[in-house]
């Protein structure tokens, strides 16, 4: 059995949701509501006390992080696999995938949102722009990545989809969630809008889910 604690508009929930899917593997959610805080709560500490979502219980052991569970789940279930077979593309791929991760999602998360707004006195306005500067310079090391790299065709990498594409379709959604000017970014934004035509991509999106509202 595979729980995924999940809140449907976390991105990085949405990144395991996407990869659940495209291996085919079944799970059922656990709703974990950041606005209620059910993320801070005893029982939900007890099992990850990082205090984060996602969370993925399989056979009883829990895994966080997701760009760890990302590849947990693709070394577990290489079919189909998730990271190409070279080194030096695999270490593309995975600094895209941490651009994302480490660059731009970190900054824009729901506690350093609200520690602006509490301990700063930053009003919406402020936040909004904190939350579309980060995004421009993110996704604007993304673009370039991509365009010097030369290396895309219908995806990050290739025609096939990779880990890459998995963090950038989420980042790319919370960005127009945000209304951020995604213009400068043309290939980045194509790429995630053909992934995310796609039955798994689509399966996963926030809107689908149970607890979205
Ligand atoms: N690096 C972690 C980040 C997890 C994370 O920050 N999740 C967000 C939702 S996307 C969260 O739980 N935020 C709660 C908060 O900021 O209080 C991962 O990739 O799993």
């Amino acid at each position: 059995m595979r729980t995924l604690y999940t809140f449907f508009r976390s991105s990085t929930s949405y990144r395991l949701r996407i990869a659940l899917a495209l291996k085919g593997l079944d799970w059922g959610p656990r709703f974990v509501s950041l606005p209620n805080m059910a993320h801070r709560t005893l029982d939900y500490m007890a099992l990850n006390p990082q205090g984060l979502v996602p969370a993925l219980v399989e056979d009883g052991k829990v895994f966080a992080q997701s760009l760890a569970v990302l590849e947990y789940l693709d070394e577990t279930h290489p079919e189909p696999p998730l990271l190409p077979k070279s080194p030096i593309e695999r270490a593309y791929v995975r600094g895209l995938s941490q651009i994302v991760g480490c660059d731009i999602h970190p900054l824009n998360n729901v506690r350093v949102l609200k520690y602006l707004k509490s301990r700063w006195q930053l009003s919406d306005d402020d936040t909004n722009e904190w939350y579309r500067h980060w995004i421009e310079e993110g996704f604007r090391s993304f673009e370039a990545t991509l365009a010097v790299a030369g290396k895309h065709g219908r995806y990050c990498l290739g025609d096939t989809i990779t880990i890459a594409d998995i963090c950038l379709v989420p980042q790319v959604a919370n960005a127009r969630r945000f209304l951020c000017d995604l213009a400068a970014f043309p290939l980045s934004i194509a790429i995630a809008d053909r992934a995310s035509s796609l039955p798994a991509f689509e399966a996963a999106h926030p809107s689908l889910q149970a607890d979205a509202f």
